[in-house]
């Protein structure tokens, strides 16, 4: 792993390791805001409250009896690729590799806002963990604040997991032990690691990450307006061959790598050395899993030119969607899809 940052511990994954569809927890990427909580499994209880007839705490073995689902999904932090913005973006810098596809086992959140009798007013759902810390940079609330995101109703009673395992095994206190939210086609900011409380709203959530930080703007008839982030933006990745690797001139070289969207299927992935001027279809392994990244690949063949050559992937969902050339700047440092461009030398 990469270490963004050593305490709390950011780390990334080597992105051209990438060899499966499922990510091995220990590379999994870790985006923690504060140091890992203190969890006593005895003591822990999930608390829902809030617009709810009967306010619940749920101690670990309880929720172990509801119903267990198990699902596939990946999860990507807002910023990655973040390190690819000119001019540079605050935040954590970020390559290829914030992002991850596991499988994920626990229950589902609306059958634990059902055992609350959650009420006909609730519209935003707060996620809460057990993390905590001071914000260092004003705007910012005084003293400490946990970790908290919310998802409006209809997502919280469709397809969001409380998951207590990944990969088939418990959860690791990097990865949000013993339990965490995985919101499945949304950014990682909204699948809330060490899950302790969940509050039912009958209005918007307007905490700190919701809206001073995890936000973009958009424009609408009555000028610009800062949105939560939500849903993944279409994005392949090129994993191999990594940014400054030597490819023989006039070989075959395998361009091999990850793509991803939101509530929709991957449809096509292609290639470009020219800066879009021709593409090169890729071929799309395996089955379509959804809300999981597929892998694709192609055999390209190097240009005869030596010297620095520029790869870019795009992909298309079955919605019609596809990646910008350009970052939109209305999105700061965050949902980063445009077509990264990986610089490698023809040698
Ligand atoms: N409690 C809590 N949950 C959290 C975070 C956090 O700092 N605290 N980080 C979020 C962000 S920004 C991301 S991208 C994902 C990362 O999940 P991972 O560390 O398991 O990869 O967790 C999200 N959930
Ligand atoms: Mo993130």
């Amino acid at each position: 792993m990469i270490i963004r940052e050593k305490e709390p511990a950011n780390l990334e994954m080597t992105f051209s390791s990438l060899e499966s569809r499922i990510t091995p927890a220990e590379q999994f990427y870790v985006r923690s805001h504060f140091a890992v909580p203190e969890i006593d499994l005895t003591t822990w209880r999930l608390a829902v409250e809030g617009v709810v007839a009967r306010r619940r705490e749920f101690t670990f073995d309880e929720l172990r009896a509801l119903p267990q689902q198990t699902i596939e999904a990946t999860i990507e932090c807002a910023g990655n690729s973040r390190v690819f913005l000119v001019p540079k973006a605050k935040g954590v810098q970020w390559e290829l590799g914030a992002v991850g596809n596991a499988e994920w086992t626990g229950v589902l959140l609306r059958d634990v806002l059902a055992a609350a009798e959650l009420g006909e007013d609730a519209r935003d759902i707060v996620l809460e963990g057990a993390d905590r810390g001071a914000i260092a940079e004003p705007p910012r609330p005084a003293g400490e604040i946990h970790f908290a995101r919310s998802v409006p109703r209809e997502k919280a009673l469709d397809d969001v997991l409380l998951a207590y395992s990944m990969n088939g095994e418990p959860l690791t206190p990097a990865h949000g032990f013993p339990l965490r939210a995985v919101v499945p086609g949304w950014y990682g900011m909204a699948s809330i690691k060490w899950l302790q409380r969940i509050v039912a709203l009958d209005r918007e959530f307007n905490g700190y990450y919701q809206t001073v930080d995890y936000g973009c703007w958009q424009r609408d008839e009555a000028g610009a307006v800062l949105t939560p982030l939500s849903e993944m933006q279409v994005k392949s990745q090129i994993a191999r061959p990594a940014g400054g690797e030597r490819i023989r001139g006039g070989s075959t070289c395998k361009i091999s790598g990850a793509a991803w969207t939101c509530a929709a299927e991957i449809t096509r992935v292609e290639i470009t050395a020219n800066d879009g001027k021709s593409w090169h279809a890729a071929k799309l392994l395996g089955e379509a899993v959804p809300a999981s990244w597929r892998l694709w690949e192609l055999d390209w063949d190097a240009p005869q030119t030596l010297g620095k050559c520029t790869i870019r992937s795009r992909a298309t969902d079955s919605l019609g969607r596809s990646q910008p050339m350009e970052h939109d700047a209305n999105r700061g440092g965050y949902m980063i899809n445009f077509c990264l461009p990986i610089d490698i030398e023809v040698v």
